[in-house]
């Protein structure tokens, strides 16, 4: 069984996580992890941390002359502003966040006890894991790329581009949209948000390409393995909804405008012309590119608060006033990558199990195998 747990304030010493059921004998090198670090850290709209953090890990464990060995990986990344003991306290809540539910909850007098845990910035820690987790799947030939399809309404068309050509505009656009002309109004959008003092957000997609047939079951409500990934995505913070394929889209259209014919020859084995289904039947990858959306709501720190209480006096008073970001949904994108890359590093696992690598892609290769001839 793959897991994992992260650890950390926002403004702590560092993050942590410790990835466990990682596999033997996999090459792993630093470098790796960083660059999806640094991805996280991109993005037109993001607040005043990103130019103080250079996030960089220090695997503290689990890995020896860069090969994994199999016990528990220790990821640490150290924060640079990491004063949280010189930091205000926070007695009025902000509409949004999590720091009202989070003093009532955990019976705190200060939601700086909240913020500093509930924040974003844990999400370095779930995208170190990620990152452990698509060198795994790069072993068995999948890859995955997040884009944003929308921000503040401004939609992205990115209607027959393919997994290779959104990944390579999405690389270099400040806004990790695949659509030149569509990026240009996001950015517009976020400029006029950030005059406004306010916040903004959109959607962004995950695709994967080389997903097997077979990953999750039908049979039981928790092997579903599309439910497994939208629970995924839900748990990021801020996201709002999370939709699969066509989504919400199927309910407005007739059955032969959603359902993927399915066709079949010699070289590729069983194969559609359409993905409305998003990868999935059944809840069961089908061997099509898995595509999930994610939208995520304004970003709750304003820099003209909204109405609040202070939790002391109850007087009536505007919300606390921190350093935040405009929109966040680049970095957002980044993270959703993590999490469906440690669902299906998991869902790998489970399927295929295995101690180390060679043994898990030695099955892994049988079950292709057994599809093949078919
Ligand atoms: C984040 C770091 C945070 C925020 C953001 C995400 O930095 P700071 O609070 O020091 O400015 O930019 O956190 C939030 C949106 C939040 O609500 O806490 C990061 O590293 O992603």
């Amino acid at each position: 069984m793959l897991r994992f747990l992260t650890s950390g304030e926002s403004h702590g010493k560092c993050l942590i996580a410790i990835l466990e059921g990682m596999v033997a004998g996999l090459t792993l090198k630093e470098e790796e992890i960083d660059s999806e670090l640094a991805r996280r850290q991109e993005g037109y709209g993001r607040g005043g941390r990103m130019t103080i953090e250079k996030d960089r890990v220090e695997v503290l464990s689990g890995v020896r002359l860069q090969k994994t060995i199999g016990g528990p990986i220790a990821l640490m990344i150290p924060n640079r502003d990491f004063k949280i003991n010189e930091l205000p306290v926070v007695k009025r809540p902000r509409p949004g966040h999590a720091d009202l539910v989070g003093v009532l909850k955990y019976g705190r007098e200060d939601a700086r006890d909240i913020l500093e845990r509930a924040s974003a910035r844990e999400t370095t820690a779930r995208v170190a894991v990620g990152a452990v987790c698509k060198v795994f799947l790069r072993e068995f030939g999948v890859d995955l790329v997040s884009h944003v399809v929308s921000i503040g309404g401004v939609l992205a068309d990115t209607e027959g581009m393919g997994f290779d050509r959104i990944k390579k505009e999405a690389l270099h656009s400040p806004m990790h949209c695949a659509d030149k002309a569509a990026e240009k109004k996001m950015m517009k959008r976020v400029d006029e948000a950030r005059q406004k003092k306010d916040t903004i957000g959109g959607i962004f997609e995950v695709v994967v390409k080389g997903a097997p047939v077979g990953l999750g079951s039908f049979v039981h409500y928790d092997r579903r393995f599309s439910a497994k990934l939208c629970a995924a995505l839900m748990s990021i913070q801020a996201v709002k909804g999370v939709e699969v394929g066509m989504g919400f889209g199927v309910s407005e259209a007739l059955g032969r405008e959603v359902h993927d014919e399915i066709f079949h020859d010699k070289s590729r084995g069983f194969y559609r012309k359409t993905n409305n289904a998003g990868g999935f039947e059944g809840g069961v990858t089908n061997g099509e590119n898995l595509v999930l959306r994610a939208a995520t709501k304004p970003y709750s720190t304003l820099m003209s608060p909204m109405q609040s209480v202070n939790i002391e006096s109850k007087a009536k008073e505007p919300a606390t006033v921190e350093r935040s970001d405009v929109t966040a949904v680049p970095a957002c994108g980044v993270v959703g990558e993590a999490m469906v890359a440690f669902e299906l590093a998991a869902s790998i696992l489970e399927k295929f199990g295995g101690d180390s690598l060679g043994e898990t892609k030695r099955n892994y290769e049988g079950y292709l195998k057994q599809i093949r001839e078919f």
